[in-house]
C-alpha cells in the first residue's frame, strides 16, 4: 500500500513537471512548400525554371527540386501569407507540396515550428 502511494506521488510529480516544461501545441493548416517559392506565395516562378509545367501535380517535384537546390522546406499559410520555418525536414519532405494540417509548438522567436505530427489536410 505505500508504495502505490509513493509511485502515485512520483507519477503526479513528473506528471506536473513536463507539462509545466511542455508549450502549447498548435495547429496550422498550410501547404509544406520550398522556402525559395514560398517567398513567391507560389510554385509558378521556380516552376517555369525547372522546366516543369505548372501545374498543381507539379508542385510537389518543384519544391523537392528547390530543396536539392539548396532551399528549405517550409510551411506556408495561404491565409495569413505566413512563412514558417520546420525543424523536421524529414517528416515534412513527405508532404512536399501537399496541403497539410501541421501540429506543433512555435518558436515565435525565430517563426520556427517544432513539428509534432503532420498529416494531409483534406
Ligand atoms: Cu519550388
Amino acid at each position: 500500500m505505500k508504495s502505490i502511494a509513493m509511485g502515485l506521488v512520483v507519477s503526479l510529480v513528473m506528471l506536473g513537471g513536463s507539462s509545466f516544461a511542455a508549450q502549447k501545441q498548435q495547429t496550422i493548416t498550410g501547404e509544406v512548400m520550398d522556402s525559395s517559392c514560398a517567398k513567391m506565395g507560389s510554385h509558378e516562378m521556380m516552376e517555369k525554371e525547372h522546366g516543369m509545367s505548372s501545374s498543381p501535380a507539379s508542385d510537389k517535384a518543384c519544391a523537392l527540386a528547390c530543396v536539392k537546390a539548396g532551399a528549405k522546406l517550409v510551411l506556408y499559410d495561404a491565409s495569413t501569407k505566413t512563412v514558417y520555418e520546420l525543424d523536421d525536414q524529414k517528416k515534412a519532405e513527405q508532404f512536399a507540396g501537399e496541403k497539410v494540417k501541421l501540429t506543433g509548438t512555435i518558436d515565435k522567436a525565430n517563426n520556427t515550428i517544432h513539428v509534432a505530427k503532420i498529416a494531409k489536410a483534406s
